[in-house]
């Protein structure tokens, strides 16, 4: 499987009439099978014939991932079990997981999406994979050795965790792909850099980060690091997994969402409106091809925003990275704070390295941020007896930009390299809270 010009750069008024027709589908399908989608609707007086096609979907109720946790596990099958292929979860933070069903096909499509990634990606059949998602219920794992199968590679399911044997592999082994959370990748960095390893003398060309939110600065880290291409994926259980959206490595600019099958829309986040391309808000999509668990319209909570790149060689619409979740979003006194936007004035500081912590916590009765960062090693090593002076510079630069450009006051803490809490493979959590809410 290669690149697919007919699918990937269709012309728009095409894909629209192949979205129209996969929806009036898909609407038929779940009113007919589905409990919960035909309460919805004929509760919201809207009947299956109403919807002619992706113009219309605003007429539609938003499924919640609240929704999923009510039908819990498999009220929302379109299928029997009989035809269910596989099934996935993922654990939220609290109580029971996000269960998803696949059929044979839905697998299928699964791999097809995650093959056409990887090959936006810079893989190519005949290249080793080196697979550092988790393996298990959560979808990275056996969604990319799926999809680099299917695009011919030679697929190593390392899973997550165990460093070193991960750094053996990739010597050894040699592969010119590998695929894991950014957080992962910046570990491996800098195992690397610890052992001495010349990152030109690995083979590894290209890296498939995704699973949780990135920034440029992270890029440069991760590419100087390992000596790769580092393209984002993106993705999540309840609409497949990995391989959603996928960034061309050549380009390097925006996610192309593979809406031939995934068709999104951006919404306000709090009175759920359509917006229109370039501004932000709420991520919704809606599965137009899926079978055993489609969903109509899922609010992802996740923050981006739509637009269409002419400049691009593919047609389909491209995201901006994930500024946050809707429920990631903070607020400390009065402010809206996403991590994700001290993660980006940290890139502006070229002593300090991407890695960091918030900790929030309660100053009286007002709420404070701690952010913990570390220098990167080379400015630490440089920095003999000096380092009490250069970290009070550090921090009282961080802290200015902070207050400048998010408008809260900070407090700052400089760690020693290898101080701030490490990704061991799954997902790092970036925030701790010690407010004991
Ligand atoms: O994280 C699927 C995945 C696996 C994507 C491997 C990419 C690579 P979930 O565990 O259900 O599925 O988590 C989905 O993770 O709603 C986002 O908040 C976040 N997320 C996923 N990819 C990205 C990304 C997988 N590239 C949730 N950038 C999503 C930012 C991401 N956030």
């Amino acid at each position: 499987m290669m690149y697919q010009a007919e699918i990937e750069a269709m012309p728009l008024p095409q894909l629209r009439q192949l979205q129209d027709a996969r929806l009036r589908q898909l609407v038929d399908y779940l009113y007919a099978r589905v409990p919960f989608y035909r309460d919805q609707w004929d509760a919201a007086g809207v009947r299956p014939a109403d919807i002619r096609g992706v113009a219309d979907l605003a007429r539609l109720p938003f499924t919640h991932k609240s929704d999923l946790r009510d039908q819990y596990p498999f009220g929302l099958l379109a299928v029997p079990m009989e035809e269910v292929n596989r099934i996935h979860a993922s654990s939220g933070t609290t109580g029971k997981p996000t269960v998803v069903g696949y059929t044979r096909a839905d697998i299928d499509l699964f791999a097809e999406v995650c093959a056409r990634s990887l090959y936006a990606a810079g893989a190519r059949p005949g290249m080793k994979l080196h697979n550092a998602y988790g393996y298990g219920l959560f979808t990275g794992g056996l969604g990319m050795h799926y999809g680099g199968e299917r695009l011919g590679m030679a697929v190593v399911p390392v899973s997550g965790g165990m460093t070193e044997r991960q750094l053996t592999l990739l010597q050894d082994f040699a592969p010119e792909v590998i695929c894991c959370t950014p957080s992962y990748a910046l570990t491996l960095a800098g195992e690397i850099r610890a052992r001495g390893i010349d990152p030109s003398s690995l083979a590894v060309r290209y890296a498939v980060l995704g699973a949780e939110p990135w920034t440029e600065a992270v890029r440069a880290e991760v590419e100087a690091g390992l000596g790769v291409t580092a393209t984002n994926i993106y993705g999540l259980s309840e609409i497949i997994g990995p391989g959603v959206s996928q960034e061309d490595h050549l380009e390097r600019h925006g996610s192309h969402i593979w809406e031939d099958h995934f068709f999104p829309e951006i919404v306000d986040p709090k009175t759920g409106a359509p917006l229109p391309e370039g501004q932000d808000g709420v991520l919704v999509f809606t599965t137009l091809t899926k079978q055993a668990m489609p969903l109509m319209r899922y609010w992802t909570n996740d923050i981006t925003h739509l637009y269409y790149d002419s400049d691009a060689r593919r047609t389909h619409v491209k995201m901006g990275p994930i500024k946050g979740r809707a429920d990631d979003m903070l607020i400390i006194r009065g402010v809206n704070l996403f991590p994700s936007q001290v993660e980006e004035v940290l890139g502006e500081v070229a002593e300090l390295s991407s890695h960091y912590q918030l900790v929030l916590r309660k100053k009286g009765a007002m709420d404070s941020v701690l952010v913990r960062v570390e220098p990167t090693e080379t400015v630490a090593m440089a920095l003999d007896d000096q380092a009490e002076t250069a970290h009070r510079q550090w921090a009282g630069k961080l802290r200015e930009r902070i207050k400048g450009t998010i408008g809260l006051s900070m407090d700052i803490e400089i760690l020693p390299p290898g101080g701030v809490p490490r990704s061991t493979g799954g997902k790092l959590a970036r925030v701790k809270d010690e407010r004991g809410l």
